[in-house]
């Protein structure tokens, strides 16, 4: 399957900075910011700077070193915002089915309140 990454997906405004973002962490590799519509206390949204569609394309292409900073960089998050002890919910949304509305990969983490049963 051929991903094709748009220029002017909101995700990729903000790593260019023209569009502002409420910052939670920044490495190397990846961007960590606070979800514009919250739906939970805690609601961050991690994403690589690298221009990934979802998450398929990003497992299969991405060099070894982006999806570990990634994968740090959401456990950074997990800590820095303490929700280990309560837990929380990772979501990544694909494509039209999974109705993902940002075509840049991002991970969802919710957290501070219970959050119901997802899936029966
Ligand atoms: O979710 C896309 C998510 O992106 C959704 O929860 C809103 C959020 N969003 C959209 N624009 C912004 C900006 N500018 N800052 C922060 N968060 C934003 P999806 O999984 O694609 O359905």
């Amino acid at each position: 399957m051929a991903y094709t990454y748009d220029d002017q997906n909101i995700f990729a405004k903000i790593l260019r900075g023209e569009i502002p973002n409420d910052t939670v962490l920044e490495t190397d590799h990846s961007l960590a910011f606070n979800d514009i519509r919250p739906q939970a206390p805690i609601h961050v949204l991690v994403i690589p700077k690298g221009k990934y569609v979802s998450y398929d394309d990003f497992a299969r292409n991405a060099p070894d070193a982006e999806i570990l900073d990634f994968t740090r960089t959401v456990g950074k998050v997990c800590e820095m915002k303490g929700v280990e002890a309560d837990g929380f919910r990772a979501i990544m949304n694909a494509g039209a089915h999974g109705v993902q509305e940002v075509p840049h990969l991002h991970i969802h983490i919710l957290g501070g309140r219970p959050l119901g049963r997802m899936l029966d």
